[in-house]
């Protein structure tokens, strides 16, 4: 099993067989309260019949197309919807299966795009600490998390890593983006002077880091990021799988900071989870400088793609997806209330064990002490107990994740609170 203890699954099971609205059910018939969006997708809430229809009227019309050397009508629609939904001219779309695809696919692109214009040197791919971007190669290359990578022995060896953002000396308790830490944007220009000019192809980033445990962007941060990489040449890449689709109560991340990045990668939310689906989105520049470089116009402008790229069953979930956003007005609504979530999350200071609660939208990460040499064990046990208790939600080391579906209503949001205090309370 993915990201999973499996010994302990074997002796503990937790499963679940049914999901409707803001509910799971488990095998046991009990409901469980969702407080995460399955794994941060889910984002309109379980079970939506106009994209269970979408799905299987697809599977019924077309079951599959080729991706290659074809195309099918359900993918250009969705790719113009949502160039249509992205801010500046992030106006084509390359759709993969998964958000770690999407990542792999952007890389390849930032590498490849400075390859066709001519500045071969640059070669080199910027992540940050503490930054999730997927499981394949390229992905762990510029991730942060250590332990992904532990066993793996050396990876893309022409790679960074900005600082992250987050410390709690500065920023702990930070209602929305912090005020302290914006000049840690600057180690980007640090690393200019370090490598050379004419070397860093692109630097890839969580506008909001959500694996490791909801980081919010310093004030100032990502703009200033945006800032150095038009004065370098650098490609600016918005890792925006678990940001968009209004996880911020705007449709993009990049519409909340009002930032234009180079590419953006999705997934998640773009089907609702109902079917595997990602994307990347790039500047009408990136793209022409394929199509201009190409040769003959026969020849493939980009040799990179998916036999499931595109799938019609994942565009049909994806565009019945979007169309719920719109029709109820779904990122509006997270907006509205995303000043109740935060006042909720921030009530939960002073509980034991809880050192730091930072929130942005309707993510929230809660960071308690760890145990005495038990790193994760107390969040962990926390996890186990709140899905006994009929409770949904995500750890990651001792940080509580939260992401409730953006059809949340008040009376749900005080549930999760009051079960997580009952919940700290107990802790050991
Ligand atoms: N980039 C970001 C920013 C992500 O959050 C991926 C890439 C990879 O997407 P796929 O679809 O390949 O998993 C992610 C995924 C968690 C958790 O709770 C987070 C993710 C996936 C599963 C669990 O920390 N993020
Ligand atoms: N491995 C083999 C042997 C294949 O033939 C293919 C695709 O044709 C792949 C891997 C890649 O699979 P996918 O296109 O689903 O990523």
């Amino acid at each position: 099993m993915p990201f999973t203890a499996n010994r302990y699954f074997k002796d503990h099971p937790r499963v679940l067989v049914a999901a409707e609205g803001m509910y799971y059910t488990r095998d046991d018939g009990e409901r469980i309260l969702d407080a995460v969006s399955g794994l941060w997708c889910v984002n309109a809430g379980h079970g939506r019949a106009a994209i269970a229809e979408a799905i299987a009227a697809q599977a019924k019309t077309l079951d599959y197309s080729p991706a290659f050397q074809a195309g099918h009508p359900r993918a250009f629609e969705l790719a113009e919807r949502l160039a249509a939904m992205l801010p500046g001219d992030l106006d084509h779309l390359f759709f993969t299966n998964s958000g770690s695809e999407s990542v792999e696919t952007a890389l390849k692109i930032a590498l490849a795009y400075h390859q066709r214009r001519g500045e071969a040197s640059r070669r080199i791919l910027v992540g940050r600490e503490r930054g999730y971007h997927g499981v394949n190669f390229g992905g762990l290359s510029v991730g942060g998390i250590p332990g992904h990578k532990a066993d793996l022995g050396p990876l893309l060896p022409e790679m960074d890593l900005l600082p992250h953002t987050h410390d709690p000396d500065h920023n702990a308790f930070s209602k929305g983006e912090p005020e302290w830490g914006g000049h840690l944007a600057d180690a980007l220009e640090e690393m200019v002077t370090k490598h050379g000019s004419q070397t860093i192809a692109a630097v890839i980033v969580e506008p909001v880091a959500g694996s490791t445990g909801v980081l919010v962007p310093p004030q100032g941060y990502l703009q200033r990021l945006r800032e150095i990489c038009d004065i370098h040449g650098i490609l600016l890449i918005f890792d925006e799988v678990i940001t968009g689709f209004g996880r911020l109560g705007a449709a993009f991340a990049c519409d909340h900071f009002g930032v234009v990045p180079d590419m953006v990668t999705l997934a998640k939310g773009l089907t609702n989870g109902a079917a595997p689906m990602g994307a990347v989105a790039v500047r009408g520049g990136i793209y022409q400088t394929f199509m201009d470089s190409a040769g003959s116009d026969t020849a493939i402008e980009l040799a990179h793609g998916y036999t499931y790229s595109g799938h019609p069953l994942s565009c049909a979930a994806a565009l019945a997806a979007q169309d719920i956003y719109r029709d109820e007005g779904l990122f509006a609504r997270a907006a509205e209330i995303a000043p109740y979530w935060e006042q909720a999350v921030h009530s939960l200071k002073g509980l034991p064990h809880v050192m730091d609660i930072r929130n942005m939208g309707l993510m929230a990460g809660i960071e308690l002490e760890p145990m005495a040499d038990r790193p994760a064990a107390r969040a962990f046990e926390i996890y186990l107990r709140a899905f006994e208790e009929g409770l949904l939600i995500r750890t990651t080391g001792d940080i509580i994740a939260l992401s409730p579906p953006l059809i949340v209503e008040r009376q749900e949001i005080d549930r999760m609170m009051e079960l997580l205090t009952s919940l700290l309370k107990q802790a050991a």
